[in-house]
């Protein structure tokens, strides 16, 4: 691609249109979550789990992960606690490449998120098949580390990103929407940043 060459104020104008209401940028990552940040000795413990409304159960392992396709994602992340943070460059592999593992049954509609420790997070299924979804192991070209979800975190750029689970486990087909673990504690079932879904009233 040909580098554009841009005058300051058109770069501030491009960054005001990246950043929804109500949000502030931050250079920083903050860390975030509900619970304890697991610490992992053995990679032979680690898999994660497709289930639900799927024909045939399916369980990776850390090795055969670390072994999908893989490739590059740029976003911009919107947290609920209101800061962005733009221009993240993040390796991870692309949904399609985790659902050619399975075979979905016709009602599946929906997805839940399974994380450690029981921690979860709902979103409808074309959110979580959309090409801009991904499943993240390294951040900025390092490793993800222990607090912003290594081994594996979802990342679902569009929405807020409470729906990016870290420590994903489980990945989980229903017919129905079924609240999360924010969801359950007032956040909004589907939380886009650019209509300020934060709350479930919102
Ligand atoms: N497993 C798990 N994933 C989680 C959370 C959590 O509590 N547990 N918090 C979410 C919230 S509210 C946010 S804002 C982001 C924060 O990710 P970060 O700590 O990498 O910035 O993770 C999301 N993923
Ligand atoms: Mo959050």
């Amino acid at each position: 691609m040909e580098m554009e060459w841009k005058r300051a104020d058109e770069a501030q104008a491009d960054h005001a249109s990246r950043v929804p209401p109500g949000q502030r940028l931050t250079a920083g990552f903050p860390v975030l979550h509900h619970g304890e940040v697991p610490y992992y000795r053995d990679m032979g413990k680690w898999d994660l789990r497709l289930f639900g409304l799927v024909e045939d159960e399916t369980v990776i392992s850390y090795g055969d992960f670390m072994k999908l396709p893989m490739r590059e994602f740029g976003n911009d992340i919107h947290c609920v606690t209101t800061w962005s943070k733009l221009d993240n460059r993040w390796d991870g592999v692309p949904v399609a490449v985790i659902m050619e593992k399975v075979k979905l049954k016709p009602e599946a509609k929906f997805v839940m998120l399974h994380a450690e420790e029981g921690w979860t997070t709902n979103l409808p299924l074309e959110d979580f098949l959309r090409e801009t979804s991904f499943l993240a192991v390294r951040h900025n070209g390092e490793l993800l580390t222990p607090d912003h979800g290594y081994p594996v975190r979802m990342v679902v750029p569009h929405l807020y990103f409470w729906k990016s689970a870290k420590w994903l486990r489980g990945i989980e087909f229903l017919a129905a929407d079924k609240p999360g673990f924010w969801e359950r504690n007032g956040y909004h079932m589907y939380g886009d940043p650019w209509k300020s879904e934060r709350y479930d009233f919102d």
